[in-house]
């Protein structure tokens, strides 16, 4: 027996899709007829059992294998690592709820071995594609808005930025694939943002349709996730993804602080030193907690390691808090400008705490 190698890779990241892979593998099947493709399902180790669900079909049907990743989430990082994975010229990304019509995925090959195109993209936002089924109002509405904010930061006209379905050659992945952000949602926006020379991109319609079993993962926190890394992008990669969430929380953390600051100075007999205290201490834990939902949920802090993670933030951020008022003092002294030194001052606080919680707190170097 000759065994041909595929053409196409199909990656398929998965959170608890183990209801859907049967007959996203049938309907793949039916699409790709004649042609040599196989599948890299790429699970993050689903509660559902999606990973040894997925193996259970490699066994009957080689095409299919499956990554399994433990301890770690992001679909961007399970993209990435199933196409690192591949060797075919070839490689597409598609979701595993069906949201995705297979139906395009040959003419979206065809285009990519006329050599017109290097990335084809499956778009919701043009004539013959449309997302109405698929998509509550509001999430139409902020899908729309991202694609605009993304549009103008990439410089590019792509009418779908934000879609998970495309197809592109895999040489191209190969070459940035170290500049790659693996917390993200958004790996096309990523890809189109990493790739230096001209990128010849082509998008065909499709009717986004609504998820077949299972919930979306995708959230608010997406939105603003996007937005860290439209300016990650933009700075070229100057400002790490991770401190621009951090700094959006910490401008959340100052709102809180002055709403529980101002209420508590109404009260009678309340000092200000203690109700500064208290606001402060509040704000430190509503920030712990929200970065670690939030800015840091790939390393998510549970159980006793919560209190520690919790003990060393207060501790960063007093020592913070010392470093922005020494720094800001420092600045004014030369200057004489108020806002001058307390932005310096703030600036510096939200450095040190960022580094300095990346690596006690949450244990990560980025
Ligand atoms: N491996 C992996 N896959 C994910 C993760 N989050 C979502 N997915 C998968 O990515 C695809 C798109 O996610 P989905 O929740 O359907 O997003 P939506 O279509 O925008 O609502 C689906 O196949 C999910 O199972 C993740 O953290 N890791
Ligand atoms: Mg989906």
């Amino acid at each position: 027996m000759t065994v041909q190698s595929p053409i196409l890779t199909l990656v398929i990241p998965t959170y608890n899709e183990r209801l859907n892979l049967e007959e996203l593998v049938r309907r793949v099947d039916i699409a790709l007829q004649g042609l040599v493709w196989e599948m890299v399902i790429v699970d993050d180790d689903s509660p559902d059992g999606t990973a040894e669900f997925a193996k259970s079909i490699s066994r009957r049907d080689p095409r299919i294998r499956c990554i399994r990743r433990v301890n770690r989430r992001g679909l961007s990082g399970a993209c990435i690592d199933g196409i690192l994975s591949s060797s075919a010229p070839f490689v597409g990304v598609m979701d595993a709820d069906m949201q995705h019509d297979e139906s395009i995925l040959p003419r979206m090959l065809e285009q990519l071995q006329s050599g017109h195109y290097d990335l084809v993209i499956g778009s919701r936002h043009l004539d013959g594609g449309s997302a109405q089924e698929g998509f509550s109002a509001r999430r139409a509405a902020l899908s729309l808005l991202a694609i605009k904010i993304a549009r103008w930061a990439l410089n590019t006209n792509v009418a779908d930025i934000t879609s998970g379905f495309f197809m592109l050659r895999r040489d191209i992945v190969d070459g940035v694939a170290r500049e790659l952000l693996p917390s993200g949602f958004k790996i096309l926006a990523d890809i189109i943002g990493s790739v230096k020379g001209p990128l010849r991109i082509n998008e065909v319609g499709y009717v986004f349709r609504g998820r077949m079993a299972g919930e979306s993962k995708l959230d608010m926190k997406v939105a603003i996730d996007f937005l860290g890394l439209i300016v990650n992008k933009v700075t070229r990669g100057l400002l790490p993804v991770r401190f621009i969430l951090f700094a959006i929380v910490g401008l959340f953390g100052v709102g809180v602080h002055l709403a529980i600051l101002g209420l508590l100075v109404s009260l009678p007999d309340m000092s200000f030193l203690l109700s500064q205290t208290i606001a402060t201490v509040v704000a430190m834990t509503t920030n712990f907690f929200i970065n670690n939902e939030f800015t840091y949920r790939d390393a998510k802090l549970r159980g006793v390691a919560l209190l520690k993670g919790l003990l060393f933030f207060y501790a960063v951020c007093s020592l913070g808090a010392l470093a922005n008022v020494g720094v800001g003092t420092w600045i004014y002294h030369f200057n004489r400008v108020w806002w001058i030194g307390g932005l310096s001052g703030a600036l510096m606080g939200s450095v040190w705490n960022y580094a300095l919680s990346s690596i006690l707190v949450w244990r990560r170097g980025d």
